[in-house]
């Protein structure tokens, strides 16, 4: 059977090729609108799994960065809890959007950081500033989640990636809106990722591959973002693209502060200037970001 991405284009659905249709950037508040009622054609990707808590052991005594706060290498017990199997799809966040009327701050702003390479020439010649210490962040006047690489770029056939530019206030209304919430830190960091890239010559997860940000050699057959549902499962519970794809935020403030004393349910500092997000594709790495920050990788 034809896999209907790499098909002839032909197995489009009516109903698929219909919405896709109603996306047409040039087709008027009218149609935006009526589109913004449409029921969206793409498979749910909202399915949770059912993770068991147990005791492991959180961070690293051989940090590589260490101001990232990774280490020291401490106990720590969580709890059982639900885990959604993907991450959010523009699809399943405009599903949210349609239903509440959300505008993400990204679109209150204005503005988002983008990957420079990404940005077209003639959006990046009104770019005046960059981020001195990553200067290949470039704040971009109309990214958002419908626009992840500026406002002349669009997501309709890009329904079933992940949602973008979402920052951490907008993903807890998102949750609130699904009835979920944000993975703590340590649940985050439960899940046995085994420390192989490509274990068995085969690509897992969709990471730069290449000197960044200069050039990507789409090892994986991804320059950007892929499909929620790409890749085989990442670990035994049949989570997807949890390690690479795009980043996730978590619930927890920043905190590099760590000891080696045991943790039971760990959720994090009470109160904090930054949340916490997980990214690269090692276990330990994490970063930092203000609760309103948003960017697409
Ligand atoms: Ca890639
Ligand atoms: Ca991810």
């Amino acid at each position: 059977m034809l896999d209907e991405k790499k098909g002839c284009g032909c197995s489009v659905s009516r109903e698929k090729q219909k919405y896709l249709d109603s996306q047409d950037e040039e087709a008027g508040q009218d149609k935006v609108e009526k589109s913004a009622k449409m029921k969206s054609p793409y498979p749910r990707t909202n399915e949770m799994v059912y993770i068991e808590g147990g005791k492991f052991t959180m961070g690293t005594d051989d940090p590589i960065f260490v101001a990232d706060g990774e280490g020291p290498a401490r106990m720590v017990k969580v709890k059982s809890f639900y885990m959604d199997k993907f991450e959010v799809s523009n699809s399943e966040f405009e599903l949210f959007v349609n239903q509440t009327q959300y505008k993400t701050e990204a679109e209150k702003f204005g503005n988002s950081f983008v990957l420079e390479n990404l940005v077209s020439e003639k959006v990046l010649s009104k770019v005046t500033q960059a981020v001195a210490a990553a200067p290949w962040w470039v704040p971009i006047d109309g990214a958002d989640w419908r626009h992840p690489n500026g406002p002349d770029s669009f997501i309709k056939e890009k329904m079933d990636h992940p949602v973008l530019h979402v920052s951490w206030n907008d993903a807890i209304a998102f949750c609130k809106w699904a009835g979920k919430r944000l993975p703590t830190e340590a649940e985050w960091e439960l899940f046995p990722w085994g420390n192989k890239e490509n274990p068995g010559d085969k690509h897992w997860m969709n990471i730069w591959h290449g000197e960044f940000p200069k050039t990507n050699t789409k090892e994986d057959g991804y320059e950007q973002t892929c499909p929620v549902t790409e890749f085989p499962p990442q670990n035994k519970f049949g989570l997807k693209n949890i390690i690479g794809n795009a980043w996730e935020w978590t619930q927890d403030w920043w905190d590099v502060r760590h000891t080696k004393d045991f943790k039971d349910n760990p959720k994090g500092p009470s109160t904090g200037t930054d949340k916490s997000y997980c990214y690269r594709y090692r276990c330990a790495a994490r970063s930092q970001n203000t609760p309103d920050s948003s960017a697409v990788t």
